[in-house]
């Protein structure tokens, strides 16, 4: 009788290790896709500012175009058409901030919640808008440091405007895709992808979209640049 306990046992503690295998073999069945956007578009020009000077200042970095010196692309979305994203999506928050909307882009889930503040002493909205002209939110900060949450809604492009300051400008990528949006230095990196090729999506607010084909391997890391040029 002990004898036959103790084999038992065994044997759960076998079949056990079998599962925790398994469970790290699926874990590991996936790779990492690291990459750089860049574009021979040049930076644009500051924008002048005529309203609320006291608090926004007479000028701010023009936004739609962010580029370093060595043509590396911020603010483009990379989206892994067709992949879903794993796991929880990290907390979304638009800040009203410099008379700026930071960040200026940003992915999102559908339906995912975002807030948003002000860090200003000025009259703030934070206006989101569909790709159908749809006002999805509108809020009006009028204090700094009052957060306000409001959901989104289906996949697609959202813009971010403040109806007080028409420069402001921001964007959600609302989609359940596997996405990132570029640093300063033009890098992304989409974890968990499953193997396979894929067309790598990128978008971005004034230059457009463009694509690239990628081939993931599980365990592995594959590297990929994509160029995002002014349409002529
Ligand atoms: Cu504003």
């Amino acid at each position: 009788m002990v004898r036959r306990r103790v084999a038992f046992g065994v044997v759960v503690a076998v079949l056990g290790l079998a599962f925790v295998a398994a469970g790290e073999a699926a874990a590991q069945a996936t790779g990492t896709i690291t990459g750089v956007v860049t574009t021979t578009a040049a930076a644009r020009p500051p924008v002048r500012i005529t309203t609320d000077t006291a608090a926004c200042g007479r000028q701010l970095p023009n936004e739609s175009v962010v580029v370093n010196a060595g043509g590396q692309l911020a603010n483009a979305v990379v989206t892994l058409t067709g992949v879903r994203a794993r796991g929880e999506a990290p907390e979304l928050t638009i800040a009203n901030d410099g008379c700026r909307f930071v960040p200026r882009v940003q992915v999102a889930r559908p339906g995912q919640v975002v807030r948003t503040v002000s860090r200003d002493t000025v009259l703030h909205t934070t206006t989101a808008v569909d790709a159908a002209g749809r006002q999805i939110f509108n809020i009006a900060l009028p204090v700094p440091g009052l957060t306000i949450a409001r959901p989104l809604g289906d996949p697609g492009i959202v813009r971010v405007v403040c109806q007080m300051h028409p420069w402001m400008l921001g964007w959600l990528m609302v989609t359940s895709d596997v996405s990132a949006v570029s640093d300063a230095e033009g890098r992304f990196r989409l974890p968990d992808v499953p193997p396979g090729t894929y067309t790598l999506r990128v978008w971005h607010e004034t230059l457009g979209e463009s694509t690239a084909s990628v081939t993931v391997r599980a365990g592995q890391t594959a590297t990929v640049a994509v160029a995002v040029n002014e349409r002529r």
